[in-house]
């Protein structure tokens, strides 16, 4: 067993929580700066820009590949969902969807902005309650594409929204954990591609549309693939944009699948882009706009938090001596059958050394700046094949060795290491389909066991909490999984 003692040896191994570097790169010519929605005031002019698109783009004719219901029609007809090219894809989209308000308004710099839905100020902008043209229950848009959509039950959705009025991520008892600082800055902290997408997609991304979508059971646009009928979609998705962006100036590597994009996205002018790419969708220089969190003046204080050009200062010997780990496998355990409502399904992992996988460090570098920190490495779950269910009103609360797990149990319990639901192609109904895998960072849940003296260094129980989100769930619905592997990231 660790004791608290050892744990707490475990913990000062990190110089300091994982950071990001702000700064605006010297490649950036941006014309458009995308600022934070959830900070301004409801009288920015930002709103009645916004709605005046959103208005143009309704009144567009529909032979017309501006209009707006043509616009999220892309979406459900070319999205990547649960892919490596998931940010990719959808950086195009946004951007372009941004040039065609631009154009319609008359403001040749008008920017997008961004929902940042972090800690408590993480309820949907009020504009997107009082702005009869930023409200979608006041359009009456049809959700369905020929009647073939996401999953069963979403087919026939006009206007409508889950979330209400001045409610907060953070105080939503299923979803909170997806919206806290730790949590975020979890996923940020991560080096690996493949991880750092799988938490961002999974967790605030995912449960942001179906939290906006589908809570009391309004089977809300926000909640299936016409999701960016509803104008909050465009916001959502730049702040999952600026949080990549962020990562990339940090010297964060993506990775490329070198997918090809025809005949998705059109121009300002209505006309076909061509085929864009993955590997397009990179660079952040070749594009037009910039987020207002990467500025230079940021740098000094946060290289002053970390002492970072001291530590810098210290040679590349000690940097050396650093362990840069690659996600490995340090575990696994198997499904003991499908996950239900209001049950916990518990598995048993067992892992080779958890106590040097936790102490381990990693290095962070911004090559452009020549800053550098370190942090401990990450424990991550990845949960191996999970199915979509019959209905997704559904959040699965993922729990480590929580001795008092119950469906009321809020996760942001310190137990709780991440939520996860099910937003994407995969229903019955869906054109993909087929089980994916979901991932979990474990470490701060771990620390907290550790903590309290119940981490044993071989093992642990990685509990599976499904709560419904609306009424109407069946008591036998099943979301069956293969098993739970554990990767030191
Ligand atoms: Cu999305």
């Amino acid at each position: 067993m660790l004791t608290r003692r050892s744990f707490l040896a475990v913990t000062t191994v990190g110089l300091a929580a994982p950071a990001i570097l702000r700064y605006r790169p010297a490649w950036s010519a941006a014309a458009r700066v995308r600022r934070n929605a959830s900070t301004m005031a409801p009288t920015d002019p930002f709103f009645s820009d916004y709605a005046q698109a959103v208005e143009a783009m309704h009144q567009l004719p529909v032979s017309d590949q501006r209009n707006w219901r043509n616009q999220a029609l892309i979406h459900i007809r070319h999205c990547t969902h649960g892919v490596s090219d998931f940010t990719h894809w959808h950086r195009w989209y946004v951007s372009y969807f941004e040039q065609i308000c631009s154009k319609l308004i008359g403001k040749p710099d008008f920017a997008l902005a961004y929902w940042d839905w972090e800690e408590s100020k993480s309820k949907v902008p009020d504009p997107f309650f009082d702005l009869p043209k930023l409200n979608v229950v006041q359009w009456n848009d049809q959700s369905n594409e020929q009647s073939d959509n996401w999953g069963p039950g979403r087919v026939t959705t006009i206007g409508a929204r889950g979330i209400a009025r001045a409610q907060t991520m953070t105080s939503i008892p299923q979803f909170a954990n997806s919206f806290l600082k730790t949590t975020l800055d979890s996923i940020r902290g991560q080096s690996d591609f493949e991880i750092f997408t799988g938490l961002l997609e999974g967790q605030p991304h995912g449960n942001a549309h179906v939290a906006v979508g589908s809570l009391h059971g309004a089977r809300g646009h926000m909640g299936s693939g016409m999701s960016s009928l509803d104008p909050i979609f465009w916001l959502h998705h730049c702040n999952i944009d600026r949080i990549w962006a962020e990562w990339q100036v940090t010297g964060n590597t993506s990775d490329d699948p070198k997918n090809t994009y025809p005949d998705s996205f059109y121009d300002a002018d209505g006309k076909p882009v061509g085929s864009k790419t993955s590997t397009g969708a990179l660079s952040l220089g070749s594009f037009d706009y910039i987020y207002d969190t990467i500025e230079p003046t940021v740098i000094g204080q946060i290289s002053e938090k970390l002492d970072l050009q001291k530590f810098d200062a210290g040679g590349n010997s000690m940097m050396a001596k650093l362990n840069l780990t690659t996600p490995a496998s340090i575990g696994s355990g198997a499904s003991p059958g499908p996950a239900l409502p209001n049950i916990e399904r518990a598995v048993d992992v067992k892992v080779t050394d958890l106590v040097q996988a936790l102490s381990e460090v990693r290095v962070f570098h911004a090559p452009e700046t020549s800053l550098k920190a370190i942090e401990p490495s990450r424990i991550v779950a990845r949960l191996e094949g999970v199915e979509t269910p019959q209905n997704t009103d559904i959040a699965v609360g993922v729990f480590v060795n929580c001795p008092y797990l119950t469906p009321e149990t809020p996760s942001d319990d310190k137990l709780c290491a991440g939520v996860f639901s099910f937003f994407g192609p995969g229903g019955p109904h869906g054109h993909h389909g087929g089980p994916r895998n979901v991932y979990i960072d474990l470490t701060d849940a771990l620390r907290s066991v550790a903590s309290q003296g119940r981490l044993a260094g071989n093992g642990f129980k990685v509990q599976l909490m499904a709560v419904p989100v609306a009424e109407g769930v069946p008591a036998d619905t099943r979301i069956p999984f293969k098993g739970v592997t554990i990767l030191s990231a």
